[in-house]
């Protein structure tokens, strides 16, 4: 059971039996305002954070997530489980909070793969897709290009898609797929090895549910009722992790809205690897590839060799990173959205700490 669920592949660089005696390891399959789902040797129960484990815990960081390892204790003759460690993690997303304070919260963590899902319809944007690639990149987290709803769209116009992403350097595999017709699903399935975990990343209305039940098969995971023009609709509200039957690891998020760049200048510097390269060239080593002389970009760009597009990617990227690592410096002692949600959580305990 635990293999089903990865751990074989999350333990192998760690051998041994990693809580002590008298609890078990766990893997956090859902999380929902404060409220948790594990799976361990048995069913799916609900569990909660410790008293100990809230005190010792210094940010939101520090909090379990989807996709976490963690040692629990059952209770209530197995149906119910305390949390009271967490086990290191072997990869994480995180992104910056909305709002006026930049501050972490973590997405998911122990991750092998990232789905990163846009619609080729209305949704398609190659700079909020390049940043869904610096992220992942940044976190040592391979990503999968996913094109959804390729029914609503000529085939020339899939191509003409396909090629603008090859033109901004995306080298990451990319699979188009109709979750209507089903065109592409099995490409996707093909790619998803048992024990390994995946998470599906991308905007809110873009499919990533129902791809999930695609691949799971007829009314695993949520039903909903889907009238024939596409009405109806059902925005997934919490991160949650499913197994396949083949032994493939899902995690369905909800739909972001604001992409944080947090501390991102060795992922960009990887996705933008050719910029870095020829920037080697350049006259003086703090060019800002603007108007400086000698600046080998520019003349990469005069030349033809390099789209002047894919470099105000990059400078837009580039100074966005910047900004948010000052403000975060300046902030984080003040963990404010922290304090609030362990305040709550307490209350919402009543006290009755482990
Ligand atoms: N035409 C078409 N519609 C699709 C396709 N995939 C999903 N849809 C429809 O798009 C809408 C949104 O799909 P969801 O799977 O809920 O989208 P999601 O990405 O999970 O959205 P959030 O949970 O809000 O993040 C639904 O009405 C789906 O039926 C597709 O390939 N083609
Ligand atoms: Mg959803
Ligand atoms: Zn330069």
């Amino acid at each position: 059971m635990l293999n089903t669920l990865g751990l074989s592949h999350w333990l192998a660089d760690t051998p041994g039996e990693p809580c002590g005696a008298g609890f078990s390891v766990a893997r956090i399959t859902a999380v929902d305002r404060g409220r948790y789902l594990i799976r361990g040797e048995a069913e799916e129960v609900p569990a909660e954070l410790t008293g100990r484990f809230l005190h010792l815990a210094e940010s939101s960081v520090e909090l379990p997530c989807v996709g976490d390892w963690v040692c629990v204790h059952y209770r209530d003759a197995g149906t119910q489980a305390s949390i009271h460690q967490l086990l290191p993690r072997r990869s994480f997303l995180r992104r910056k909070t909305a709002g006026r304070d930049v501050e972490y919260q973590m997405m998911a963590a122990n991750i092998d793969v990232a789905f990163i899902v846009q619609s080729c319809h209305f949704d398609f944007n190659v700079p909020r897709l390049l940043r869904y690639l610096v992220m992942t990149r940044e976190d040592h987290i391979d990503s999968v290009v996913l094109l959804t709803k390729t029914d609503l769209v000529t085939p020339q116009a899939l191509e003409q898609l396909v090629a603008q992403l090859l033109a901004m350097g995306v080298t990451s595999p990319i699979v188009c797929l109709s979750n209507v017709t089903g065109a592409g699903v099995e490409r996707v399935r093909e790619l998803i090895v048992p024990g390994k975990t995946y998470c599906l990343l991308g905007s809110s209305g873009v499919g990533k549910t129902t791809l999930i039940n695609r691949l799971l098969g007829d009314g695993a995971y949520e039903t909903r009722a889907v009238s024939a023009t596409g009405e109806g609709r059902h925005t997934t509200t919490r991160r949650q992790l499913m197994v396949m039957e083949h032994g493939g690891l899902l995690i369905d998020m909800p739909g972001m809205r604001e992409l944080g760049m947090l501390g991102t200048q060795e992922g960009i510097a990887e996705t933008f690897a050719d910029i870095g390269a020829m920037a080697q060239r350049c006259r003086y080593p703090d060019c800002r590839h603007e108007h400086e002389p000698g600046c080998a970009v520019r003349a990469a760009i005069d030349r033809g060799g390099l789209s002047d597009e894919h470099l105000q990617n990059y400078m837009k990227l580039q100074k966005e990173a910047e900004f948010n690592d000052l403000s975060y410096i300046d902030r984080r002692k003040k963990d404010r959205a922290f304090g609030r949600f362990v305040h709550s959580y307490k209350k919402h305990k009543n006290g009755d700490g482990v």
